[in-house]
């Protein structure tokens, strides 16, 4: 039920949490729950459907074979019927009779005693008019589709957003529907009526007093505002077949996923604040008495410190054979007390999610390593490394550290600080757009590695980087040719000592620039892609990296998203590139 409402943020900010959430289909609830309301809300108001256009001269509608030239408004309300001719509506008893009683509301008085049979009607022309126009919409050249596409851009920009405390928000439904003859369900006792126009007349406003209140159309006014701050809707009006009242409100389910991107930050960066904390424990534990207390500490090390999965509580083994870190067998690891000039080191190799080999030689502390040793003992390679633990133990265990922890918030905390770190340390001030994207990529790779996101290289990888490297060979042909000429023309500077030379040595300089610029393009873009080649970057962005550093890094370097995010990712990420916070520190 509550699934439609757009309050859960408010509640969860007052610490509340809902007993249960039933995804049922969505019912528009206009009220909130006793106890919730907004405390600011701005908003546009709605989109109006386009006034109507009348026919041209040449469409004609006969009554009795005869041609007749109709009202506009009348005309406008046959154009309904004649759009619906070819529909099985317009032949049944109920439609036509409900229809014809509307239309005659709409026409003249000379109309009315003229047209008294509907029967007697000929929309065919107007029908063929209609379906001409779809046709030549069908047909539009690239042009006029991007100017229609463009503007529908710009009212979604106007009108598709309020701001309701401190979020930006995007709104369901902000365009009325235009007018129309009802429909209805099955044989609905009411198709064939007007759906009348609404105007701004019809309208009700709701927002904030002290925010900017949306004007009516010109020459118009609403018929109400209000501010009541316990309804969810922005714009309401009373439709005329049922009576029923209509609403404009938020699109619920972006704000939901939203939030609970929001809350996975939220909590990963509360594990910032005790993370010390849980570090000096679980070292601590290493040396409790208690096997099982040691177990867990290790495991909630490897958890920690790798970015291991803790291993799911029920499918495990079911499918395919892979473990998280509950599950590690004995056989998944190997001890070293020395390799390569490194102290007490762990060699793993297991499959983790999605069958994924985990392969990784990590020197430890040597408490860890001489518990490992004590957990191996005595054991058969397929025996289970911790075996006074299952996943359910070490969740119980993470809740009891702080709400809210699973072993995906030590991945989530991990990976998006040290994107943030990264991001320090590779971004050169001195770059150019370009290379500071190529830091970018970089630090999210080295999100993804640590996250072991791989992938197999590309099917086309080695084609499209010959593609590239010849894109590259060109470029590099033409800064020689561009440089040639430019020192040719200095010679012939020298000798001249003319403006137009001097102004042909500075068009020429200009373009050895242009040219030197491209090919430093397509040589990040060659680096970029050869590094990426057995990474995968989607999962940890998309999943594991707070969106907010991404923003932050791109408003302090003047980057444009679009570089970082593409469409998706942008409508995913639109409650972190909304956010007024300008310097987020993760
Ligand atoms: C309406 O016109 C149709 C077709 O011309 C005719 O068959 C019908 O009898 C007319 N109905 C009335 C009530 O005049
Ligand atoms: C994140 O994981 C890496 C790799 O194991 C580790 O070295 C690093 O200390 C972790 N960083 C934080 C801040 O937890
Ligand atoms: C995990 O271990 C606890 C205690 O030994 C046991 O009660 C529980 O059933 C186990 N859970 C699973 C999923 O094996
Ligand atoms: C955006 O990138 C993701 C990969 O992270 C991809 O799956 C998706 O198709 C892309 N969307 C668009 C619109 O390009
Ligand atoms: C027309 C309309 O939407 N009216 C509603 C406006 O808000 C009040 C108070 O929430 C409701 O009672 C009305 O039904």
């Amino acid at each position: 039920y509550f699934e439609c409402l757009n309050t859960s943020l408010s509640l969860m900010q007052q610490g509340f949490k809902w007993k249960h959430v039933f995804r049922t289909p969505l019912i528009s609830c206009s009220r909130y729950p006793e106890g919730i309301k907004w405390k600011f809300l701005e908003h546009k108001g709605p989109v109006f459907a386009p006034p109507y256009e009348p026919l041209p001269e040449n469409v004609k509608f006969y009554y009795d074979g005869k041609v007749m030239k109709l009202s506009t408004k009348a005309e406008e309300v046959a154009t309904f019927f004649a759009k619906m001719l070819d529909h099985e509506y317009t032949t049944k008893e109920i439609f036509r009779k409900n229809f014809f009683k509307d239309w005659r509301k709409e026409m003249t008085s000379e109309e009315k005693s003229t047209i008294t049979n509907l029967s007697k009607c000929d929309f065919t022309h107007m029908s063929q008019y209609f379906k001409a126009q779809s046709e030549a919409r069908k047909q539009m050249s690239k042009e006029e589709k991007q100017k229609i596409k463009d503007e529908n851009e710009r009212l979604l920009k106007e009108y598709g957003y309020c701001v309701m405390d401190n979020h930006k928000e995007r709104i369901a439904n902000f365009k009325i529907e235009p007018p129309g003859l009802f429909r209805g369900r099955g044989n609905h006792p009411k198709m064939g009526m007007l759906k009348r126009r609404i105007m701004p007349e019809d309208i009700i406003i709701n927002c904030s007093k002290d925010s900017k209140i949306p004007a009516p159309p010109p020459g118009h006014k609403w018929k109400e505002v209000r501010h009541d701050n316990k309804v969810t809707w922005l714009v309401s009006w009373t439709e005329n077949i049922q009576g029923s009242i209509k609403y404009i409100m938020l699109n619920p389910s972006s704000r939901i996923k939203g939030e609970k991107d929001w809350q996975k930050y939220e909590t990963a960066r509360r594990l910032k604040k005790c993370v010390d904390k849980i570090r000096n424990q679980y070292r601590e534990d290493w040396k409790s008495k208690e096997m099982k207390v040691r177990q867990r500490a290790v495991a909630l090390y490897f958890i920690d410190k790798l970015a291991l999965r803790a291993g799911n509580e029920k499918e495990e083994g079911e499918t395919a054979d892979t473990v998280g870190c509950c599950s590690l067998r004995v056989e998944h690891i190997k001890l070293h007390p020395e390799l390569d000039g490194q102290e007490y080191v762990v060699e793993f190799d297991f499959l983790g999610k999605d069958s994924i080999r985990y392969y990784n030689k990590v020197p430890v502390e040597k408490r860890v390593f001489k518990n490992l040793q004590l957990f191996m003992e005595n054991k058969q390679p397929e025996d289970d490394l911790f075996d006074r633990l299952n996943t359910s133990i070490l969740n119980k265990h993470l809740q009891d550290l702080m709400e809210g922890l699973t072993a995906k918030v030590f991945r989530t905390y991990n990976a998006s600080i040290t994107l943030q770190q990264q991001l320090k340390e590779l971004t050169n001030p001195d770059d150019n757009i370009p290379a500071k994207i190529l830091s970018y990529n970089r630090a999210n790779r080295a999100v993804a590695i640590l996250c072991n996101h791989q992938r197999a290289p590309p099917k086309t990888f080695e084609k499209s980087m010959m593609n590239l490297q010849s894109k590259i060979d060109a470029k590099k042909e033409q800064l020689a040719d561009a440089r040639r000429e430019l020192k040719s023309a200095k010679a012939d500077a020298k000798v001249r000592r003319d403006e137009k030379s001097k102004k042909t040595v500075e068009s020429k300089k200009k373009a050895v620039q242009r040219i030197e610029e491209q090919l430093m393009k397509l040589e990040v873009q060659a680096t970029d892609r050869e590094e990426n080649k057995q990474i995968a970057l989607g999962t940890s962005k998309l999943n594991y990296l707070d969106p907010r550093i991404s923003v932050a890094w791109c408003k302090k370097w003047g980057i444009p998203i679009e570089k970082i995010y593409n469409k998706t990712q942008r409508e995913k990420f639109a409650w972190a590139i909304d956010m007024a916070e300008e310097d987020y520190e993760f």
